[in-house]
C-alpha cells in the first residue's frame, strides 16, 4: 500500500455540485454504506462536509474495481478517482462515476457503533469509541456548534477591547473553597491543579489590564457523579476593572444574547432538531431572598443561609421559564473575595446567572481592600500565608474590580437541549472516566 496518498484535486462532498458535471475530481473520505441493487452498485463516501455518492453501473466499470469496492469493509478510508455526472436523485445532486480507488487504511470489523445512526447506542459506549462517535453527524455537528461558540466568545470580548490571558493551571492554594482540589506531586512539594484562574484574574486587576478574560480548563474534584459536573471542565472568566457587579452582568447577558445569535441561523442544528432563539435581554434579576419565598410559596423551604438545591433550581427555572439572575446571596455561602453590599455585611454583591435547567455561571464585585481580604481568608478558616501571593497584590494600589466565569459546557448543554454535560465534551474527565 502506498504510504503517501496521491489524491488528485481532492474536494469535499459538498463542495462538488451539478455544475461540475464532466469534471475529473477525487473525493477522500470514510466507507459510509455500500448498497447493491443488482445492476447498479452505490457507494456512499462520507467526509467532513458530507455525503458523496459513487454509483457504479456494473456493465460499464472494470471488474476488478467493481469487486474492490464490493468488499471493502463499512468505515474504511478511502480515495476515489471519477468523473462527475449531475444525477437529482443523489446527495448534493451529483454522483462520481469512478475510475480508481485506493483504500488507504483498512478498517476492522466488527464496528464498535453504528456511524448510519440507525443503530442507538449508550452514552458510555459512544465515549469508550469517541472517534468513532464523532462520525456521527449529530456528535459532529455539537463539536462544531462548540467551536463556532469558542469563536464567537472571542470575537465578543475582542470587540469590547478586552485582553485573552492564560494563567497557570499548577497552583498552591485552592481558590473556591477546601475540599475540591486533585493534588498533584511538583518536585518536592505539593501542588493542586487549579479550580478556577480567580486569584489570577483579580491579580491581574492591580497590573492595569483592566479587562481580561480566559477560555482554559478546570479542575474540579468532586466525587458526584452527576448529569452537570465535569472533573474537567472550561470556563470562561472575565474581570474588569473600575466597575461594579451590574455591568459585569450586563456584559454576561449580552455575550450570551451574542452567542445565541451567531448560532442560531447555522444550519447543522437541524442535525439536533432544534428551533433556536435568541434569548431577550435584559434577564431578570431576582434577589436570593426572592428566590426563597418563590420556593417556599411553591412547597420547596430553604433555610436562609442554605445554597439552592438542585430541585430548588428546577422549581426555580419552572417559575421563571427563562434566563434569569440572583443576586444579593448570603456571604456565609459564597468565597471570601465577594464583596459585602453597604448596608448588611452578611449580604454579598454575588450574583449566579441561571438557565430555567441549571446555573450558568457566578460572579461578584470583588473585595479590593487588604485588610477586609485578609479577614475573610481567615473567617472561611484558611490560612492567609498561602495567599501571600495574591494578598500582595492588593497592597500596592488595587482597583475596585468585579467578573464572573461561565461554564462552557453548561452553556452549551443548556443551549443544545442536551441532557448529560458528557455529550458536549469530547473526552470528558469524570469520577469513572480518564481514558479515552
Ligand atoms: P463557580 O465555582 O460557580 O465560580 O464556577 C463558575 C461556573 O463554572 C462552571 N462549573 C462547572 N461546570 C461543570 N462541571 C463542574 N464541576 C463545574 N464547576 C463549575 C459552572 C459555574 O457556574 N471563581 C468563580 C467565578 C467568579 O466569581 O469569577 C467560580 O469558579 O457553569
Amino acid at each position: 500500500m502506498n504510504m503517501k496518498p496521491q489524491i488528485r484535486n481532492r474536494k469535499y462532498a459538498t463542495e462538488i455540485t451539478a455544475d461540475n458535471d464532466g469534471e475529473e475530481v477525487s473525493i477522500a473520505g470514510w466507507v459510509h454504506e455500500k448498497r447493491d441493487l443488482g445492476g447498479v452498485f452505490f457507494l456512499i463516501v462520507r467526509d467532513l462536509g458530507g455525503f458523496a455518492q459513487v454509483t457504479l453501473h456494473k456493465d460499464e466499470v472494470e471488474k476488478k474495481l467493481f469487486e474492490r469496492m464490493k468488499k471493502v469493509p463499512r468505515e474504511s478510508v478511502v480515495a476515489i478517482e471519477g468523473e462527475v455526472k449531475s444525477e437529482k436523485k443523489a446527495p448534493n445532486g451529483y454522483e462520481l462515476l469512478p475510475e480508481r480507488m485506493e483504500v488507504l487504511s483498512e478498517a476492522s470489523q466488527v464496528l464498535p457503533l453504528d456511524t448510519t445512526g440507525k443503530v442507538g447506542a449508550e452514552l458510555d459506549t459512544r465515549l469508550d469509541a469517541r472517534f468513532m462517535d464523532l462520525r456521527t453527524e449529530r456528535t459532529k455537528q455539537i463539536f462544531i456548534i462548540r467551536s463556532r461558540v469558542l469563536k464567537a466568545i472571542r470575537d465578543f470580548f475582542d470587540e469590547r477591547g478586552f485582553i485573552e490571558i492564560n494563567t497557570s493551571k499548577i497552583v498552591s492554594a485552592a481558590t473556591e473553597g477546601g475540599t475540591a482540589l486533585f493534588p498533584i506531586s511538583y518536585f518536592e512539594r505539593e501542588a493542586f491543579l487549579n479550580q478556577s484562574p480567580q486569584l489570577y484574574k483579580q491579580m491581574l486587576m492591580a497590573s492595569g489590564f483592566d479587562r481580561v478574560y480566559e477560555i482554559a480548563p478546570i479542575f474540579r474534584a468532586e466525587e458526584h457523579d452527576t448529569t452537570k459536573h465535569l472533573n474537567e471542565a472550561t470556563s470562561v472568566d472575565v474581570e474588569v476593572a473600575f466597575v461594579s457587579d451590574d455591568e459585569v452582568m450586563k456584559l454576561l447577558e449580552e455575550l450570551i444574547a451574542f452567542v445565541y445569535s451567531k448560532v442560531v441561523d447555522y444550519p447543522g442544528l437541524a442535525k439536533l432538531n432544534l428551533n433556536l432563539e435568541v434569548p431577550k435581554i435584559p434577564f431578570r434579576r431576582i434577589t436570593y431572598d426572592e428566590a426563597i419565598e418563590l420556593l417556599s410559596g411553591a412547597g420547596e423551604q430553604i433555610e436562609r443561609g442554605e445554597d439552592l438545591s438542585t430541585s430548588a433550581e428546577h422549581i426555580l427555572g419552572e417559575i421563571i421559564g427563562e434566563h434569569y439572575f440572583i443576586t444579593d446571596w448570603p456571604c456565609a455561602i459564597k468565597p471570601f473575595y465577594a464583596q459585602p453590599v453597604a448596608e448588611d455585611k452578611n449580604i454579598c454583591d454575588a450574583f449566579d446567572l441561571m438557565h430555567p435547567r441549571l446555573e450558568l455561571a457566578s460572579g461578584s464585585q470583588r473585595v479590593h481592600s487588604y485588610e477586609l481580604l485578609k479577614k475573610n481568608i481567615e473567617s472561611k478558616g484558611l490560612s492567609a500565608d498561602n495567599f501571600e501571593f495574591y494578598l500582595n497584590a492588593f497592597r500596592y494600589g488595587m482597583p475596585p474590580h468585579a467578573g464572573w466565569g461561565l461554564g462552557v459546557e453548561r452553556l452549551l448543554m443548556s443551549m443544545l437541549e442536551i441532557e448529560n454535560i458528557r455529550e458536549v465534551v469530547l473526552f470528558p474527565r469524570d469520577r469513572r472516566r480518564l481514558a479515552p
